[in-house]
């Protein structure tokens, strides 16, 4: 009886680190989307697909795809569909039967629609983040471009000053981190991101999380994969 009690728990626990999970992280720029996935990845072991990442480094690459979406970027709009479309379909169709997360998409209602036809997706977690705060963390970040690792001159700062901890490479500042850039933004997030959470939340799947700080949100976000999917392991931040 109890040998058969011990098998019932250890399948079940085979099922759970096996499942596979799909999940979004969504928020208005500089929520804190970039710094939560960097932790998601280390603490679950889950594949990071960011957009914006992805579109940064076609352009530091030149590609036909990031000439176009360097026009969009630089203003604050948005990259047409079409184009996010094909990005992303290529990008998920690599990572068939892997557990991901997706960063910065969808963005729009009919990017979230071709999603849904395209993947099944789990769990979105949405970082509301007041805006006010937004603004200045925003002005205090810097990038490492060819990785996307996310520094913030208070926050998390680098170790060396404004070079990147695993390369040594310089940091920079986003393009589309100028003030008037960013408002713009913020105004295309409310027009057209923020009737994306209405999809999710329609569809029973949005989770929110509200906060100032990432270090506050963190151990809720953890907990709430936890009971999805087994960590690899908790990490604190203070
Ligand atoms: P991105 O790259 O997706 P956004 O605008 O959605 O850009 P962004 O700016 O990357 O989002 P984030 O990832 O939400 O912000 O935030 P983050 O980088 O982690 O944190 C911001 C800063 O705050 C960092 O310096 C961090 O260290 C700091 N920070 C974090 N937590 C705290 C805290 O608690 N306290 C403090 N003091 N600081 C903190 O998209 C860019 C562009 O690409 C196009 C669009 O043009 C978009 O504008 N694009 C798309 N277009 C169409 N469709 C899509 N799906 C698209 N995806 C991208
Ligand atoms: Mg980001």
């Amino acid at each position: 009886m109890l040998t058969r009690k011990l098998d019932i728990a250890v399948n079940q626990t085979v099922v759970m680190i096996t499942r596979v999970l799909r999940a979004i992280i969504m928020g208005p720029p500089g929520s804190g989307k970039g710094t939560i996935s960097e932790r998601i990845v280390k603490d679950f072991g889950l594949a990071h697909l960011s957009s914006g990442d992805m579109l940064r480094n076609n352009i530091l690459r030149g590609t036909d795809v990031g000439l176009e979406a360097k026009k969009y970027i630089d203003t604050g709009s948005l990259v047409p569909d079409e184009v996010m479309l094909e990005l992303i379909g290529d990008e998920l169709e690599k990572l068939k039967d892997s557990s991901w997360l997706l960063d910065g998409f969808p963005r729009t209602v009919p990017q979230a629609e071709a999603l849904f036809k395209l993947e099944p997706v789990e769990t979105v977690i949405n970082m509301n983040i007041p805006f006010e705060v937004i603004i200045n963390r925003i002005k205090g970040r810097r990038v490492h471009p060819a990785s996307g690792r996310v520094y913030h001159l208070e926050f998390n700062p680098p170790k060396v000053p404004n070079k990147d901890d695993v390369t040594g490479e310089a940091l920079i500042l986003r393009e589309d981190d100028k003030e008037e850039t960013v408002l713009a933004r913020l105004r295309h997030y409310q027009n057209l991101t923020e009737p994306v959470l209405e999809f999710y939340r329609n569809k029973g799947i949005l989770e929110q999380f509200t906060g100032k700080y990432s270090n506050e949100i963190w151990p809720h976000v953890h907990k709430f994969l936890a009971a999805k999917t087994v960590p690899l392991q908790y990490t604190e931040y203070k």
